[in-house]
Parts: C-alpha cells; sequence; structure tokens
C-alpha cells in the first residue's frame, strides 16, 4: 500500500480548500469567495483500495497585519514540514506578483517532491498561464505542473495520480472511515463562519471569529448556542442587521446545513459579541482555536 502526507500550500483564495474538498469528495473545509477564508490546518483523508492520502488544507499566506495573521502563516509553514509531497496551488489567472514572492520565499519547500497545480485555468488566458508557468519553472526545476478547475473537478483525478507516484510504501496512518481529523463543534463553528462571510461583505468578515457557548446533544432537536465574535462595537449592528436581519439569515442557513452534517433536527441560536482588538490578543487567539502551538 501506498500512503503518506500531502500539504496544500498557497496564497489567499487561490482554491486549496476547493481542491481538498475535491480531492476527498467531502466538504470538510470551508471555502468562500473571501481571502483568508481558511484559519487553521484541516485534514482530509482521501482512501481506496491500494493508497492513502492524508491532505492538509492549510491558510493561504499573506503578508500579515494582526497576530491573527502571523498565527495563520505559522500554521501552513508548519504544514510544509515532514510531508511526503507538498501541493503549491497558484490562481493561473493572476500574474505573478509579490503575493507570490512572498510565498516563495517563506515557504520551505525546495526539498521535497511538488506538484504545482495552476488553479482556475477556466479564468486565465492560455499565453499569460504559460509566462506564468515560466516563472515558476525558474524557482522550481523539478516540479510537475497541472493545470485543474478545482471548483468544476476538473483534473482532480490527475493530482491524486500524480502524487500516488510520489509516495512510498506504507501503512494506513488512519482508519479507512476518517475523513477529517475535526470534530463536529469545529465543524459547526465553521459552518456558521461560512455563512458570516458569505453573508457580509469587505472588512469585516475577517473580524469574526464563533465561540461555541454550549450544546445540548441529547435534547431533541439538538441545542446549539453560539457566539458571533466582531473586533468592534460598530461591527455588531452590522451583523445584526436591520430589526436582527442579517443574523436571522446567517443562523437559518447555518442551521440548514448544520442539520445536514449532523443529520438531525438543531436549534441554533446565536448573538454577537465584542472583544475588542481580538485578533491581536494572544489569550483570545487562544480561546478561538488560532493560537499556533508547535
Ligand atoms: N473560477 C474558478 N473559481 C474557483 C476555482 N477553484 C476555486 N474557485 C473559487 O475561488 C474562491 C476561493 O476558493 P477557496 O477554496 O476558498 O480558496 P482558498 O485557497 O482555500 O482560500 P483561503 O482559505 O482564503 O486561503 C471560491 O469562490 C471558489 O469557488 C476554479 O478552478 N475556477
Ligand atoms: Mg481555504
Amino acid at each position: 500500500m501506498k500512503s503518506g502526507f500531502v500539504a496544500i500550500l498557497g496564497r489567499p483564495n487561490v482554491g486549496k480548500s476547493t481542491l481538498l474538498n475535491g480531492l476527498i469528495n467531502h466538504h470538510v473545509s470551508i471555502v468562500t469567495d473571501k481571502s483568508q477564508t481558511t484559519r487553521n490546518n484541516i485534514i482530509g483523508i482521501y482512501n481506496d483500495e491500494e493508497t492513502q492520502i492524508v491532505f492538509l488544507d492549510t491558510p493561504g499566506i499573506h503578508k500579515p497585519m494582526q497576530q491573527l495573521g502571523k498565527e495563520m502563516n505559522n500554521m501552513a509553514y508548519s504544514a510544509a514540514h515532514d510531508v511526503d509531497v507538498a501541493i503549491l496551488v497558484v490562481d493561473a489567472s493572476k500574474p505573478f506578483g509579490t503575493g507570490d514572492t512572498f510565498v516563495i520565499e517563506h515557504l520551505d519547500i525546495h526539498n521535497v517532491p511538488l506538484i504545482i497545480v495552476f488553479n482556475k485555468i477556466d479564468l486565465a488566458r492560455l499565453d499569460k498561464t504559460e509566462e506564468l508557468k515560466k516563472t515558476y519553472r525558474a524557482y522550481f526545476k523539478d516540479a510537475t505542473f497541472i493545470d485543474a478547475v478545482a471548483k468544476e473537478g476538473f483534473n482532480v483525478d490527475e493530482v491524486i495520480k500524480t502524487v500516488r507516484n510520489m509516495l512510498p510504501e506504507g501503512p494506513a496512518y488512519y482508519p479507512p472511515e476518517m475523513i477529517t481529523d475535526k470534530d463536529e463543534i469545529f465543524q459547526i463553528k465553521e459552518i456558521i463562519r461560512e455563512k458570516v462571510l458569505k453573508t457580509l461583505r469587505e472588512e469585516v468578515p475577517h473580524s469574526v471569529a464563533i465561540y461555541m457557548d454550549h450544546i445540548e446533544w441529547e435534547k431533541k432537536p439538538m441545542q446549539i448556542f453560539a457566539s458571533i465574535i466582531v473586533e468592534k462595537d460598530s461591527q455588531k449592528g452590522i451583523v445584526i442587521g436591520k430589526n436582527g436581519s442579517r443574523i436571522k439569515e446567517i443562523g437559518t442557513k447555518a442551521r440548514m446545513s448544520i442539520e445536514k452534517l449532523l443529520n438531525q433536527h438543531v436549534f441554533l441560536e446565536l448573538q454577537v459579541k465584542v472583544d475588542e482588538g481580538w485578533r491581536d490578543a494572544p489569550s483570545s487567539l487562544k480561546e478561538y482555536g488560532y493560537k499556533y502551538e508547535k
């Protein structure tokens, strides 16, 4: 059997989480059109008769403005260590820029088998992509290049095939029924955050964290009480909306997705709380699960 660990790395919003979900055929990592959606390393496991691939989705590497960003980058940097294969995802529709050099300079992927996935080729111009590939080839002369449209599943099987050929013989590290390392509480919080990100615009989403106040698993329907944490008083009103309309919309959408995840009816109550400047406060970062720990 072939098995191993594979990190999925790259700038924010290039399609890493979309690719992970496609590779393992499960929605384990949230996807939105906002940059810096993923804030933790998230394992997704692929299994077939002769292979187990443990993929690691990671936060998008970016120039950090707050401590939260530094923690996220550190998670991504650490994911690149001790893997059998690294996948660098690139947005093929964007020209090479400082964000790309930032990733290349900060990421230690020169001594590991590397696949570069040129994603979003549905939005790219062929000649521009060729130019981009030349630039990446100059940095990584031995990397395997794959074009993809992760959103449509195009060439996702090619990524699996290529990874499999790079993996050593090894045992299954996880039981075959396991698809992710994250528990239900993590997944519920992520679903709520996904709905917040999808409902709100611009700056507010980056200031949001979800805190699980209380769950009553045994009650019918199951009761979930969670808080949407924002950084400033002014953001509280934005999340709540006129007459509570926005938080109601977030709550309804989140409840429906949580019910799908848990396969049962749930009662979800959301409230909004202010935690001034939490993205730079070590204790808050720890509380919300964003502190990078070695
Ligand atoms: N057109 C197009 N859009 C895509 C493709 N793959 C992903 N997207 C979209 O790109 C956006 C970002 O996707 P994500 O998977 O969240 O990107 P990410 O790299 O995980 O982003 P972060 O978690 O912020 O680092 C979403 O709106 C996706 O639907 C693709 O192949 N083509
Ligand atoms: Mg992501």
